[in-house]
């Protein structure tokens, strides 16, 4: 399915840097900050500096070198955020369905406190 890109989403506008975020880690592909309602004492979101709105959309269509940086961005942080020994939780809300609401990818990163089971009953 082709994805159509909004350039006007919040996450766009902060790669930009016409609004603030609190940087955990930059690299040449990955940005990550601090979520700005975060559901955990660790709540960090990782996104790519590429235009693509969810997981499939980068999957199908970005670079190599793109996913690669991405990837290992995701792990960097988990280690600054030191959450490997009590454990975490990865992310990636997509769609309707998936309650995205930004709509350029991002991975949540969640930890510091017991996280419950993956989803409620519906
Ligand atoms: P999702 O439902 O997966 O699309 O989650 C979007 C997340 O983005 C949500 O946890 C709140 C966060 N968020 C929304 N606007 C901003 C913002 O301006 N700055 C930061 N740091 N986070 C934001």
């Amino acid at each position: 399915m082709p994805y159509s890109y909004d350039d006007q989403n919040i996450f766009a506008k902060i790669l930009r840097g016409e609004i603030p975020n609190d940087t955990v880690l930059e690299t040449g592909h990955s940005l990550a900050f601090r979520d700005i309602h975060p559901q955990a004492p660790t709540h960090v979101l990782v996104i790519p500096k590429g235009a693509y709105v969810c997981y499939d959309d980068f999957a199908q269509n970005a670079s190599d070198a793109e996913i690669l940086d991405y990837t290992r961005a995701i792990g960097e942080v988990c280690r600054l955020m030191k959450v490997e020994e009590n454990g975490f939780r990865l992310i990636a809300n997509a769609g309707t369905a998936g309650v995205q609401e930004v709509p350029h990818l991002h991975v949540h990163i969640l930890a510091g406190r017991p996280l419950g089971r993956m989803l409620a009953p519906a």
